[in-house]
């Protein structure tokens, strides 16, 4: 009996404690193995760098509250669907039509989608004083497409305006050429087989005119938001883009 051996009861003391930490370091190992769940990223400007064409207050409510309770979302699915902890948000978006479960395949594509697609926006917009131009390699592609920047400019706008109710405006890259698209909701278009009418591509540059984008300011006057985001461009991070081809 350990009770009745002092010195077998102290071994066993000793077994358990040992036991007991090599669980803890297992269990932190495991922990520690596994990629990180999605989280929100710092905005690389301040929320009034913007300003005046994207005011501080719109910013500040749409990184730390719309662009969080994406993340929040999409970390909850994530819990259920372990499989996918170990992939690439922009991977598990590819995958999305092989999730059998329903709800949490939505899940998924509302708040997965939401994540990514303002991760992606955050980096193409800079402050006016740095916004720049095309690079020569993309503003001779928007030329060879278009026709000029100011008929891009005007083509881009008016798939923005169209979109009815919550959506995007993209340009992507589809087979090496430029193509303006819009999704709906937080779609985007490398969702294969669930953006039936959108075309599917590689996003280069992306416009959100989901409400929550402008509303504080602009109203109802999502024109205006249109007009006033070229001002905030970062023509740099999407000629990177659109230079990568991947
Ligand atoms: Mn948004």
């Amino acid at each position: 009996m350990l009770e009745s051996n002092p010195l077998n009861r102290r071994q066993f003391v000793q077994l358990s404690t040992l036991a007991a930490g090599a669980a803890l370091l297992t269990d932190r190992a495991f922990a520690e193995s596994r990629v990180a769940l999605p989280a929100l990223p710092q905005l690389p400007y301040a929320y009034d760098a913007l300003e005046p064409h994207f005011d501080a207050r719109t910013m500040e409510i749409h990184h730390s509250k719309h662009h969080a309770a994406y993340v929040t979302g999409l970390n909850g699915a994530l819990t259920k669907e372990p499989k996918f902890q170990m992939t690439e948000p922009t991977a598990v978006l590819g995958m999305l039509p092989t999730i059998e479960d329903e709800g949490i395949r939505s899940t998924i594509r509302n708040h997965g989608g939401g994540h990514w697609n303002h991760t992606f926006f955050w980096e193409t917009l800079a402050p006016a004083e740095k916004s720049g131009a095309p690079s020569e390699k993309l503003s001779a592609a928007i030329v060879a497409t278009f026709g000029s920047m100011d008929a891009f400019k005007k083509a881009f706008g008016e798939a923005a305006a169209k979109r009815f109710g919550s959506g995007w405006a993209w340009l992507i890259l589809q087979d090496g050429k430029l193509k303006i698209t819009s999704t709906p909701n937080q779609d985007n278009p490398f969702m294969k087989g669930l953006v039936p009418d959108a075309d599917l591509g590689k996003p280069i540059l992306g416009l959100d005119v989901w409400e929550h984008a402008y509303y504080l300011h602009y109203q109802n006057r999502r024109a205006d938001f249109i007009a006033a985001w070229w001002n905030v461009v970062n023509w740099a991070e999407v000629s990177k883009r659109f230079e990568a081809k991947v």
